[in-house]
């Protein structure tokens, strides 16, 4: 199916299109690459017709599907965009890694191929390493604490960094705090990932952490994860409670525990060429609009989390509630590995988040 809608969504990039009346299309970009070995065979192309008069066309992009509240977010976005401009901005959303995977999308930003896509935070990590703190285990302690982070100072320190990647961030949505599930045993404690194969996202915090409580970590891009699942390529995964139950990981996992083992923000991004080609007034629109947009989908996403492990145990599956005590010998385990990154990373700019976490409190 997915092979059938790339097909029909991917064409050879025309000459002519509306982005400001580039001849090439590409929001400054002058020689189109596409995202070939990454997920999207072809450059995307502007439906003309959906686009009418519009002056500017934005491709917005992300992994999860079109039930998720990460894509009504991108509805939301769409909706304030054209009508704050009357239209001469008009937004194409894609789900379900229609457009590729968190990495290949970031690529076809940094390109000017596509203009905005939403992230986690794990997959930025191999862009700037430096992504790599929020995805600290057990780093942030609830939702409240992280939104005051990520708004101030301090998140917006990090979405600077990415102008050096050729990325404009813009604002931090909500991924959630990430559970753990899979088809072996019930998972209660520390010893029992022990020889778990898990799928973890591409990042090596990530596949550390998990090597640190035993368990046998497999890095995979999101869009490969339902089939790696169903045909017991790994045991199990881990993304929070409104992901596993809206993209149907119930009907191959049995197990669920609420590790809450990590905070995965979102990060809401533009094509930095594109951004730059934009009019003041219009720049101000998506800024704004990303951060009303995310508001709306943390609201929406925080429902979702909090709804459905009712619904996977409904589904069918075995939950195991993780206890302080567990929890905090999870910690204990990472604890090490934590320290190592904070060295190779920068021990100054961690503290920083600690600080303002403590601050936050
Ligand atoms: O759209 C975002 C997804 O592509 C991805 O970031 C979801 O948490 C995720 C995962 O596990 O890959």
């Amino acid at each position: 199916m997915v092979v059938g809608m790339l097909m029909m969504l991917l064409v050879v990039a025309c000459g002519d299109n509306n982005n400001g009346g580039n001849e090439l299309n590409n929001n400054g970009a002058n020689d189109v690459e596409t995202n070939e070995d990454n997920g999207a065979e072809e450059e995307v192309e502007i439906d003309e017709e959906a686009a009418g008069d519009a002056e500017f066309t934005i491709r917005a992009g992300i992994g999860l599907n079109s039930e998720h509240p990460q894509y009504k977010g991108l509805e939301k976005f769409k909706e304030l965009v054209e009508e704050e401009t009357d239209g001469a901005i008009y937004v194409e959303t894609y789900h379900s890694g229609q457009l590729g995977d968190d990495r290949s999308m970031m690529e076809a930003l940094q390109l000017g191929s596509q203009e905005v896509t939403v992230p986690s935070t794990a997959p930025i990590a191999n862009f700037i390493n430096e992504f790599s703190i929020f995805d600290f285990p057990f780093l942030f302690p609830n939702s409240e604490v992280a939104d005051e982070v990520l708004d101030g100072e301090v998140g917006q320190k990090f979405l600077d960094m990415l102008d050096d990647q050729n990325l404009k961030g813009l604002a931090y949505w909500e991924n959630g705090f990430r559970d753990l599930t899979n088809s072996e045993q019930e998972v209660a404690s520390v010893e029992d990932f022990e020889g778990l194969t898990i799928r973890t996202m591409e990042n090596d915090l990530h596949l550390d952490a998990f090597r640190a409580m035993g368990a046998n970590p497999t890095p995979m891009a999101f869009t490969e994860l339902f089939t790696a699942l169903q045909q017991g390529t790994v045991d199990g995964q881990e993304n929070p409670f409104a992901t596993i139950y809206l993209e149907g990981f119930y009907e191959v996992q049995d197990y669920v525990s609420d590790t809450h083992h990590i905070y995965s923000p979102f990060v809401f991004m533009m094509s930095k060429p594109f951004y730059d080609s934009l009019p003041e007034d219009y720049q101000t629109v998506v800024d704004e609009a990303a951060l009303e947009a995310g508001e709306y989908q943390r609201e929406l996403n925080r429902e979702a989390n909090d709804q459905y492990l009712e619904n996977l145990i409904e589904e069918g599956m075995t939950f195991t509630e993780i206890t302080d005590e567990a929890r905090e010998e999870m910690r204990e385990a990472i604890e090490p590995v934590l320290e190592e990154y904070a060295q190779q990373i920068d021990q100054d700019l961690v503290d920083e988040v600690y600080q303002a976490i403590e601050d936050a409190e």
